[in-house]
């Protein structure tokens, strides 16, 4: 297959549920690739399954199904052939939460650290939606899941500061209720070289206990309250915040998902929690060089000092 995305990288008779976010972030995805021959690379995860039965594939584009842990690795492997082919397809990794925050977390470390020529897309589910809904270390504290029955007690993992210290030229998180945000983000990836990683919160009605049809306006609370900031980062050291909080109480977030009615929910922890981020977020960007400013080392920025809660949770 070598047709351009044009259509929409997602076509009509995939297997995703009702109110999927990754449903939507894949027609903006393709809406922000138009005219190119992206090259799917997807590790196990509710994303292969919506391509449906082979030989049939929803996917306007050709892809490789990998391995849990390599699909940074293949994806790689595929950008490397072509371009020493003078080939410049866009290689994109398409990959769940589960698949980047933990099991492919070494191959999408070692990518990054080579600075691979390659787009790299989380969409994050914050479980393993696919297998049953377990907890992943990007589900949040407090959240039940099939193997976090009372709520999770863990923080949820910070992937964009371990993606920023990777240093890589761009590292950004896109908002389902923000579209011109969301496909200018894509386009300005797709535009830079080397590697790329976008961060896409993507509600899951099935594992997240909410209505199909409140997808969108989950994210937007997730935005207004905080504890989804909306923000991209370039090589490593120059933060932009794209979308501010806009006073959503983190509460009203909370109460429209059935995964969060649970024992081990303690709102004041996790408000603490996304305002100290907050601030954290504020200070990096504060401290980041100008855009016309060199960003030649992290040396060069001084660690904002951030008042930051350290509480441990017995
Ligand atoms: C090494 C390995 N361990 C476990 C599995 C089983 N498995 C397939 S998909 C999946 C969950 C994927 O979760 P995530 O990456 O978050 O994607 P989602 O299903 O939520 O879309 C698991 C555990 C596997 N295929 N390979
Ligand atoms: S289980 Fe969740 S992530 Fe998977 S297709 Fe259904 S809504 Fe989407
Ligand atoms: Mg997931």
């Amino acid at each position: 297959m070598n047709a351009h995305v044009a259509d929409g990288l997602l076509r009509a008779g995939n297997a995703n549920c009702a109110g999927c976010g990754m449903t939507l972030g894949l027609r903006w995805f393709g809406e922000a690739l138009a005219g190119t021959t992206p090259l799917l690379a997807i590790p196990p995860c509710c994303a292969t399954v919506t391509s449906g039965l082979f030989p049939t594939t929803a996917y306007h584009a050709p892809g490789i199904a990998t391995t849990f842990a390599s699909s940074a690795a293949v994806g790689s492997g595929m950008s490397r052939v072509l371009r020493q082919n003078n080939e410049d397809q866009p290689v994109v990794c398409w990959t769940g939460d589960g698949g980047t925050y933990d099991i492919g977390m070494a191959t999408l470390s070692a990518a990054a650290e080579r600075n691979e020529d390659v787009i790299y897309v989380c969409y994050d589910n914050e479980i393993y939606g696919n297998t049953g809904g377990q907890r992943s270390s990007a589900t949040p504290m407090g959240a039940k899941t099939t193997t976090s029955a009372r709520g999770k007690v863990e923080r949820k993992k910070d992937i964009m500061a371990i993606m920023a210290a990777h240093r890589v030229p761009y590292a950004a998180s896109l908002s389902l209720a923000h579209h011109d945000d969301f496909v200018r983000k894509v386009k300005l990836a797709l535009g830079l070289g080397g590697f790329r990683f976008l961060l896409m919160l993507s509600p899951c009605p099935a594992g997240w206990k909410c209505q199909p049809d409140e997808s969108v306006a989950l994210v937007r609370m997730a935005v207004g309250c905080g504890i989804y900031p909306v923000f991209e980062v370039f090589d490593g050291v120059r933060y932009r915040v794209n979308v501010r909080p806009d006073g959503t109480p983190l509460e009203d977030y909370l109460a429209r998902q059935k995964r969060f009615k649970s024992e081990g929910l303690d709102v004041d922890f996790l408000q603490a929690d996304v305002s100290a981020r907050w601030t954290q977020l504020r200070a990096l960007e504060e401290a980041s060089p100008a855009e016309d400013e060199e960003c030649a080392t992290l040396d060069d920025v001084q660690t904002p000092a951030v008042a930051v809660s350290c509480e441990v949770r017995s």
